[in-house]
């Protein structure tokens, strides 16, 4: 398949420490994927699904005690501790690779080593990046190969280069007293060991894409972002692209492909899915910020994915998809999830593998991160940008929390610097896609807590500086909060389709189309400019939520202040000023 000498004895190394019985090098032709379905129906590793239904599909169910990414068993591992900053986990390279290989050493034994080359980025893009991941699991296998480019013409692409991240999986036991998911940014490397969870064993999502290619990102004066991108099309064909952070399992899929509320289908509005969870953002030839999604498919959240919350996703999960802890179906042999319809199957097994009854069991048959693991192309609202190797222009940057209070639903940051102030202290309710109590308020700047893989008091400084860089072309900073409560603990703002009303605002804005209040925070819309045509919300309702409530915001601004704290005297100068601004105006 190659004679690339790095790849090469990088493998002859990883055989000799992890022992397979057989390798097998993965081309990226449908008939070895076939083979491997095949095998792992055999094994019971995939669960085929009604073909008729669900040509192309299966179902997989993890460890039980491997349903998430684990972030405190996730690791940066350098020489210097100083590198990894306060919020990452640091081991000392050298004792994390004597652990790990310790962990890896024969425990392909009786396995098969499958060697994935594959491409984040279209091959041969000048904005691609090529890794070479290797696995004991077939499941990581055909997830690998619907999420990235894999086979032969990476290699081809690659050629003699030394220019690749190596990433070894290994799946050992699943014990998760051994698991440890790490990375070695020095070396372009990344180790997975005791997981079968996709967050932690696909490494070409958030080991690659994020943790190492940001740490890539920052030596080579771009961005590699927890953000999804999207294009709004207006009345005269006209398209404005977005790329937007939120965290894990906030709605970055349902945003991504959302269809315009009846009235701005109507007008002749559209919105094309670019991405749903990873941009790579560099300042291209005219000066401003170009933006491309590095994945080739969408591993999104199961449960509450339905025909209102997001139809596309429903469409793009019909065929040639991995489902992996949902409900199974017996009577039809096809997937169910909480949320997906009223009518939970009464003859199912839940995502454990027991019997499971929709209408007399107490517990939900599918797990709260359960996951849909299909291609790009089968999307209706794919962009015909998602292939273009040079990306997309970015007109406005948003950010976003799942905030039950304080944030208003949106406002404008006053210029890029206190734009990444307010991504810097972004905060969000946790979710279930890392293991760990869900619906804590916690800080997540950019929605790269997890994901950052150097000193994040760098990453902040990094962005100022590409901002510096941008001048006057850099795109407009806003925050969003879809998920505030009124005092029946129920969502004010309705969400999903009709936050394109949000959004016009905001592309309004970037045009210079619409006044806004200034306030500590930064701007706001006037409830009169958001359009509410055709909802149920009054101007009172929404005012209600486009408000700055000074005592929160004072409780705000100390827990910021103690965030900050963490980075002493590494924090950026600028974060200072922009804080001692905010408390200024309180
Ligand atoms: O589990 S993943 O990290 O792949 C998805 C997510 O948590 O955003
Ligand atoms: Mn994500």
């Amino acid at each position: 398949m190659t004679n690339n000498t790095s790849v090469l004895n990088w493998i002859t190394e990883m055989k000799n420490l992890v022992v397979p019985d057989s390798v097998v090098w993965i081309d990226g032709s449908e008939m070895q994927l076939e083979k491997l379905r095949k095998q792992a129906c055999e094994t019971g590793e995939l669960i085929k699904l009604n073909q008729e239904l669900l040509p192309g599909c299966y179902l997989h169910r993890t460890n039980v005690n491997d349903v998430a990414r684990v972030e405190d068993r996730t690791f940066i591992c350098t020489k210097n501790k100083d590198d990894v900053g306060p919020t990452n986990n640091w081991w000392h390279s050298d004792e994390a690779y004597k652990k790990l290989y310790d962990i890896a050493r024969n425990s392909y034994k009786g396995r098969t080593m499958y060697i994935i080359p594959y491409c984040m980025g279209q091959v041969g893009s000048k904005f691609s990046k090529i890794g070479i991941e290797l696995t004991d699991s077939i499941y990581v296998v055909l997830n690998m190969a619907i999420m990235t480019r894999v086979g032969q013409n990476v290699l081809d692409a690659l050629g003699n280069s030394n220019d690749w991240v190596r990433g070894l999986h290994c799946s050992c036991d699943i014990d998760d007293s051994k698991r440890y998911i790490c990375h070695f940014p020095e070396d372009y490397t990344i180790i997975s060991v005791n997981s079968g969870y996709g967050g932690n064993v696909l490494l070409g999502k958030k080991c690659f894409a994020l943790r190492i290619a940001s740490y890539l990102g920052k030596q080579e004066g771009w961005l590699a972002e927890h953000m999804l991108i999207l294009g709004v099309e207006n009345p005269n064909g006209e398209t404005k692209y977005i790329a937007a952070a939120f965290p894990s399992a906030c709605g970055k899929t349902n945003l991504a492909m959302l269809i315009p509320p009846e009235g701005y289908k109507k007008k002749g509005y559209k919105v094309w899915c670019v991405g749903d969870d990873i941009a790579w953002m560099r300042i291209g030839a005219d000066g401003s910020l170009w933006a491309i999604n590095p994945e080739n498919g969408f591993f999104g959240v199961a449960p509450g994915t339905n025909r209102n919350s997001n139809p596309n996703a429903l469409e793009t999960i019909k065929k040639n998809t991995i489902f992996t802890n949902v409900v199974q179906n017996l009577d039809n042999n096809t997937v169910w999830w909480q949320g997906l319809d009223q009518t939970p199957p009464e003859n199912a097994i839940d995502w454990k593998g027991e019997p499971w009854n929709g209408k007399t069991s107490n517990e939900p048959g599918s797990h709260p991160n359960s996951r849909f693991t299909a291609p790009v192309v089968n999307c209706p609202c794919i962009s015909k940008e998602f292939a273009n190797p040079e990306g997309v222009p970015i007109s406005a940057i948003v950010f976003g929390g799942r905030r039950a209070h304080t944030t208003p639903l949106v406002y404008q940051s006053r210029n890029w610097d206190n734009g990444v102030f307010v991504g810097a202290t972004m905060a969000s309710e946790t979710t279930a896609a890392a293991s760990g109590k869900v619906g804590v308020v916690r800080r997540d700047p950019m929605a790269m807590l997890p994901f950052c893989g150097y000193n994040m008091a760098e990453y902040f400084n990094h962005w100022f500086k590409i901002g510096e860089k941008l001048g006057d072309k850099a795109p407009k900073i806003f925050n969003v909060n879809w998920f505030r409560l009124d005092e029946n603990n129920k969502f004010i703002w309705p969400g999903f389709r009709d936050n394109l009303r949000v959004i016009e605002w905001i592309l309004k804005r970037c045009d210079n189309e619409v006044d806004a209040k200034e306030t500590p925070i930064g701007f706001l819309p006037y409830a009169k400019d958001i359009n509410t045509d055709g909802l149920n919300i009054n101007l009172e309702t929404l005012e209600s939520i486009l408000n700055v409530d000074n005592d929160m915001w004072k409780d705000e601004v100390a827990d910021i202040e103690d965030f900050f704290k963490k980075f002493g005297d590494d924090l950026p100068e600028k974060l200072k000023i922009q804080l001692d601004i905010l408390k200024s105006m309180h």
